[in-house]
């Protein structure tokens, strides 16, 4: 079957927020990861919000998959790295950390219409800048060796080598005229030598497009702004998201936005730009609410270009915001291609520093293809929040990492999750 005769469409795979949750400070650059350094953090909730999140995206009739908590507290990374009681807590927090919910770090996703062979190409994110991030390829990797295990339809790769930094989908955008079509791959890069660190590396980027066999014509590398860099902007989805014909994006967003439109619409002439102007909502007021870390999706039974349109999911802080929200408004008021705004709650999230955007992964696929234990519907929804209900901790103070009753309850929440799911082979 080519992918032609596919049923090709976006399916987002949201992390489901692990049992461990909690907020350590652990990344250098994301400003809420810093500010919310030793705050309480209440995993039940977190993972709930998440599970709403999904369930509301299902209910605009969006394909919903999800991934699993990683292994925490990850033993093998505190033998190897001989963590004991005289060592430094971030080490002890880093293995405790439940940030592979931000799934839009686990891969670079390549559909099908856009690669040499015909098939999707997956690469799991090396998350080589931060030393609690660096510790999840491989788990990634083993889960979408299952979740896309058909070689038919998939190819899951091993991550860039650790010498260039690749934080994955976050730093890369597709434009097309409908998912199922051939697209440009738009992949963002940062440099170093700024207060923060650049994560992705331009080489790590180059190489996942080689890895991927991308059309060189339909692949556009552009430099982050380092300003936007400097101001939080850890990630490229913090300032700009993309969908079908459609770039979302801070003017402040590139190192030199008319070269970049440019660039891009070389590639893709159909590109439509909705940029937000600085004077409107400041770069600072963009990274604080999330306005672009937002799920940018095409509403289904939508014709490209006439019917209802697009719809932007955004963090419920946008709502909150009133130089943002008014924004929101003017737009929805000026008959552009995104047709609704809708506000999510996900606080527990926010405040390391991922929004909507942050915790989903975009793989368009025919769901047939997909093995369907990672699919949700109502049934597993149901069964997702009921051992969540009853497992996860309702809350986590600073001081509970590292603790033995609390890794043994959080290893016995994710054990249960995997029994509900019939995934026990993650275990
Ligand atoms: O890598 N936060 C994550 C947030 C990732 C957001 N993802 C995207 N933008 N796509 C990160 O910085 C904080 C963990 C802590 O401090 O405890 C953290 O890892």
């Amino acid at each position: 079957m080519s992918a032609r005769d596919q049923n090709l469409v976006e399916i987002n795979f949201d992390g489901i927020v692990g049992p461990s949750h909690n907020y350590a400070g652990l990344s250098l650059g994301n400003i809420a990861s810093a500010s919310h350094k030793d705050n309480t953090s209440f995993p039940r909730a977190a993972a709930l919000q998440g599970v709403a999140k999904m369930r509301s995206n299902m209910e605009l009739g969006l394909a919903q998959g999800f991934l699993l908590p990683l292994p925490r507290p990850n033993q093998a990374f505190l033998q190897d790295l001989a963590v004991d009681a005289t060592s430094d807590r971030a080490l002890l927090a880093a293995a405790w950390s439940a940030s592979s919910m931000w799934t839009a770090n686990a891969a670079t996703v390549s559909p099908a219409p856009d690669t040499a062979d015909g098939r999707c190409h997956l690469t799991p994110a090396n998350l080589v800048t931060m030393p609690h991030r660096s510790q999840e390829w491989r788990d990634t990797q083993a889960q979408l060796k299952i979740a896309f295990g058909d070689v038919r339809h998939f190819a899951v790769h091993d991550a860039v080598p650790l010498s260039f930094g690749d934080e994955g989908a976050a730093n890369h955008m597709r434009l097309c005229e409908r998912h199922d079509a051939t697209g440009v791959e738009v992949f963002v890069y940062g440099r170093q030598g700024g207060k923060f660190p650049a994560r992705q590396h331009e080489q790590a980027s180059r190489a996942v497009a080689r890895m991927h066999g991308l059309d060189p014509k339909r692949c556009v590398f552009i430099e982050q702004n380092p300003e936007a860099i400097e101001a939080g902007a850890f990630h490229n989805d913090v300032v700009a998201v993309a969908n079908e014909t459609v770039l979302f994006t801070h003017e402040r967003a590139f190192a030199d936005r008319h070269d970049a439109y440019e660039a891009i619409l070389a590639a893709f002439p159909q590109l439509q730009v909705v940029e937000v102007r600085n004077d409107c909502v400041s770069l600072e007021e963009a990274i604080r609410t999330y306005l672009f870390n937002a799920q940018l999706v095409t509403l289904p039974g939508d014709d490209p270009g006439s019917g209802a349109g697009m719809a932007l999911v955004v963090p419920s802080e946008c709502r909150e915001s009133k130089a943002v929200w008014s924004w929101c408004e003017r737009m929805l008021a000026s008959n552009g291609p995104i047709r609704q705004v809708i506000p999510v709650d996900v606080r527990q999230s926010m405040a390391n520093g991922g929004g909507p955007a942050c915790l989903r992964l975009r793989v368009v696929a025919d769901p047939a293809t997909v093995d369907p234990r990672f699919l949700l519907d109502d049934v597993k929804a149901q069964r997702i929040e009921a051992v969540v209900a009853e497992m996860w901790p309702e809350r986590i103070e600073p001081d509970d990492v590292g603790s033995e009753a609390l890794a043994k309850a959080v290893i016995e929440a994710r054990e249960a999750l995997l029994g509900v799911l019939s995934l026990d082979e993650l275990a």
